[in-house]
């Protein structure tokens, strides 16, 4: 085996490096290595990111002291699974405690390149500190990543998501510099911007297109609402994070027909910046594949935290293997997904989450005993003849009984909706095993995201949050 390329720690790209044009890999050592010689390489790199970590921070120092443990008893993988995860919860007190950046910042303030943070729209929001070496290896790494979805240097990138607080723009933007493509920096949210969204994409013909799922779907409607046909576009890849959809198939299928592209799916946590570990590629474009070497992906039983087996299902813990700044060490996400290890068609020796990632643990409903995934209700209706593009699930108690009402847009005249309520509510309650309010709205009635959908209001007490 040919040694693993700039494999270091700390970790530092050579900027002018470009693959040969005629190889899908970046790295072709470190993607189609043995598995387990590659893992047998991350032990050692999880070990040394702990001993930076643990001597450069008071969080871990304490986290991991109160624990038992010291980086140098990580020996083995089992013994990697028994580091107590890290929870949104701890960051936000660490950076209560110690603003703004909280007491895991592993690097001096001056070396802090860019601060990006949550919305903070359901409580106090949370800094991302990205520091300037950390941004430029965050681009090689992303950079690599666009490469194995088929970005060539020289493609223009139209990025459509919020260039502010989001990372997920900026994380898109700074790797197709650094691959050398034109970068759009289209942005998203502000009034009007769809439809000069629309202009631009007929005009420029990008090669390449990133943003939300939620957010082509809704780019697809008011291009056609224009009578411009979206595959005018001529886009060849769409690549997508922030929300399940280009892995939910009926989604997928309809950002595929509208554009005529190949739909990508990406994305992990915004804390997890380079976020795109998780990505599928040109020649594997189904599910994500786990990048192992860049960030390392368990998928764990979310009581014990400790990996499941190849074919089950459980909720991924993130750590990074080349970040510096606010590196995460078995970061809890919250979310469900299931993974396999498989041969890939693409020849990268990866795990991979083949249905991506469902959804969020907190966002599952659980009505009468059984467990709905949002993503399901989704997935049925974008199949039902007449859905108009948009839907919503409302929970609420009644008396002593939950009750589920899925709203949803119908394109037929109000008088002729009986049929298409009477059959999308049966098929709905036998997907889902629980009893529906079905009830039919006017098309185009309903809100459209302009970033991450939020479809499910649910009004019961008990599952309030903060
Ligand atoms: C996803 C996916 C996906 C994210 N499939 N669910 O966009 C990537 C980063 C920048 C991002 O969105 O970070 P943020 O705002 O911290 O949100 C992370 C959550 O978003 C994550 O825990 C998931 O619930 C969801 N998510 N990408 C399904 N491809």
């Amino acid at each position: 085996m040919a040694a693993m390329e700039e494999w270091a720690f700390p970790t530092r790209y050579d900027q002018d490096y470009l693959p040969d044009p005629d190889s899908p890999y970046w790295f072709p050592v470190r993607e189609t290595m043995d598995p387990a010689e590659r893992d047998a390489a991350v032990l050692v790199r999880l070990r040394e990111v702990m001993e930076y970590a643990y001597s450069t921070s008071d969080f871990y120092k304490t986290k991991w002291d109160a624990a038992g443990l010291k980086p140098a008893d990580i020996t083995s993988f089992e013994a990697f699974e028994q580091v107590p995860v890290v929870t949104k919860a701890e960051m936000r007190e660490s950076q209560a405690t110690h603003p703004p950046f909280g007491d895991y910042l592993c690097c001096d303030e001056s070396e802090v390149h860019h601060i990006h943070g949550t919305s903070g729209t359901t409580g106090a929001p949370t800094a991302f500190a990205l520091g300037r070496r950390d941004w430029e290896v965050i681009a090689d790494n992303q950079a690599r990543i666009l490469w194995g979805m088929g970005v060539r240097p020289g493609d223009t990138v139209f990025v459509a998501a919020l260039f502010s607080l989001y990372l997920g723009s900026w994380g898109a933007m700074t790797a197709a510099e650094r691959l050398r493509c034109r970068v759009l920096p289209f942005g998203a949210g502000a009034q009007g911007m769809t439809a000069r969204a629309v202009t631009w994409l007929a005009r420029v013909k990008p090669a390449a297109f990133y943003a939300t799922p939620s957010y082509a779907l809704r780019l697809a409607e008011v291009a056609e609402a224009e009578k411009i046909d979206p595959r005018e576009f001529g886009l060849k890849v769409m690549f997508f994070s922030g929300e399940p959809g280009a892995s939910v198939p009926s989604v997928r299928q309809a950002i595929e027909d509208s554009f005529g592209a190949t739909v990508i799916d990406c994305g992990t946590m915004a804390e997890m910046t380079p976020f795109m570990s998780a990505s599928a590629t040109a020649g594997t474009p189904d599910g994500m594949l786990l990048w192992q070497d860049i960030v390392w992906h368990e998928v764990c039983d979310p009581d014990s935290f400790r990996t499941v087996p190849y074919g089950s299902e459980g909720t991924p813990v993130y750590t990074h293997l080349e970040r510096t700044s606010q590196p995460m060490i078995r970061l809890a996400s919250n979310d469900l997904t299931r993974w396999v290890m498989e041969d890939n068609p693409c020849g990268r020796t990866y795990p991979k989450l083949p249905e991506g990632v469902y959804g969020r643990i907190d966002d599952m409903i659980h009505i009468r005993g059984e467990n709905v995934y949002p993503t399901e209700v989704d997935n049925y209706l974008r199949q039902v003849e007449h859905y108009g593009g948009e839907h919503q699930i409302v929970v609420r108690r009644t008396g002593s009984m939950d009750e589920m009402i899925v709203r949803a847009e119908c394109t037929l005249p109000d008088g002729e909706r009986s049929e298409f309520e009477r059959s999308t509510g049966s098929g709905l309650q036998s997907l889902l095993g629980v009893r529906v309010t079905f009830e039919s709205v006017d098309a185009r009635s309903l809100e459209r995201a302009e970033h991450k959908s939020r479809r499910v209001v649910d009004e019961r007490e008990h599952t309030k949050r903060g």
